[in-house]
């Protein structure tokens, strides 16, 4: 008798329930440690054990049929919860998109643009290399052994004992000589690098463009004629080139170029410092080591290769005066560069 008015019970608190939390505390009420069936159990000691029997089949039945229909209960509850949650959160079709306005390109993006389709229109492959580098293509393939005191030339940041954010772009210099495996290179390599400067003209975070051609015959001269003609594409057919003695460990000879002053015609001014010159980038024929430790043939192949600061020349092309507006975002300084070159 008592067991039918539990489950008279149960049916009537379920109608109440409406969520899956007070599916739970129905279960607890009933099913739990505490719950109404398990006391039931406590009466079995004053039973006689025929009755016993008896009493404890009945209970295992409204234990189960409870347990199943609370089962089914929350199931029921759930899908109707998830259905209302997905008929709250239905995406409306019909508001409009946020309005995302496509700028002008960065300075330094139109620059690097702009010298990459010069040289691929001499024949050159656009090359891309790692800015987290090893030593080993950072330095020590392009002959600055461990402890060469030319490093100082390029102070950087070091991850660890051999891993640091490149210094220039010369190191994807070795990394595509290893590459081609003794076989000719045309090749141009932009990207960012890193140095420890700061300064209105140095930044600690700068771009520049290498450039790389071995093949056989490759002379001074071409290397003189390919960066005349790309420093005249850039900053007008009247600009001369200049080349003057330098210094890197990975070529041999070494120059640093100059172009006339654009500015003031080569009379003098404060751009070009009244030199009537103003430099670009260094540059130079591969030295023999060089291109010998990437498995080059020497008496078979030469090779120069160059390499400019992007951002001298974005500051020279459009009369930039510090090199940290380049970095900083400021949308009044970047509205200023229409997309034309
Ligand atoms: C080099 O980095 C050589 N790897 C270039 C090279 C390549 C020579 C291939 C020979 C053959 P240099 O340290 O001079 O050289 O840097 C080249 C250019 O990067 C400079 O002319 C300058 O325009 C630019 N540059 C150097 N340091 C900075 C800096 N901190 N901020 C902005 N531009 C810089």
């Amino acid at each position: 008798m008592e067991i039918k008015a539990i489950k008279e019970n149960y049916l009537k608190q379920k109608e109440s329930v409406i969520n899956s939390k007070e599916v739970n505390e129905l279960r607890i009420n009933f099913l739990g440690k505490k719950g109404i069936v398990n006391e039931l159990m406590s009466k079995l000691k004053t039973l006689s054990s025929e009755e016993k029997i008896e009493f404890a089949k009945e209970v295992n039945l409204i234990k189960q049929f409870i347990s199943e229909d609370i089962e089914q209960l929350m199931s029921d509850i759930k899908k109707r919860e998830l259905n209302e949650r997905l008929a709250k959160e239905a995406i409306d079709l019909t508001l409009p998109g946020r309005d995302y306005k496509s700028k002008n390109k960065h300075p330094l993006n139109l620059v690097i643009d702009e010298i990459s389709e010069i040289c691929i229109g001499m024949g050159y492959k656009v090359e891309e290399g790692p800015e987290v580098e090893l030593d080993q293509f950072n330095f020590e393939m392009l002959n600055l052994p461990k402890d060469h005191p030319a490093r100082d030339m390029q102070d950087t940041f070091y991850i660890d004992g051999r891993t640091l954010l490149r210094t220039h772009t010369s190191p994807v210099q070795a990394r595509v000589m290893l590459k081609s495996e003794g076989k000719p290179i045309k090749i141009i390599c932009p990207g960012k690098v890193y140095r420890r400067d700061d300064d209105p003209t140095h930044s600690h975070q700068f771009m520049q463009i290498e450039g790389l051609v071995i093949d056989e015959n490759v002379t001074l001269a071409d290397l003189k004629g390919t960066l005349a003609y790309i420093i005249r594409s850039l900053f007008g057919e009247k600009r001369e080139i200049r080349f003057r003695n330098s210094y890197f460990p990975f070529t041999e000879p070494s120059v640093e170029v100059d172009v006339s002053c654009f500015n003031c015609d080569s009379k003098g001014c404060s751009l070009c410092k009244q030199t009537g010159w103003i430099e670009v980038l260094g540059a130079g024929m591969v030295h023999p080591n060089v291109l010998t430790m990437a498995g080059y043939d020497t008496n078979k192949y030469q090779g120069f290769a160059f390499g400019m600061g992007v951002d001298r020349i974005a500051m020279l092309k459009y009369g930039i005066d510090d090199i940290r507006h380049l970095y900083s975002n400021d949308l009044r300084f970047l509205n200023q560069f229409g997309g034309n070159k």
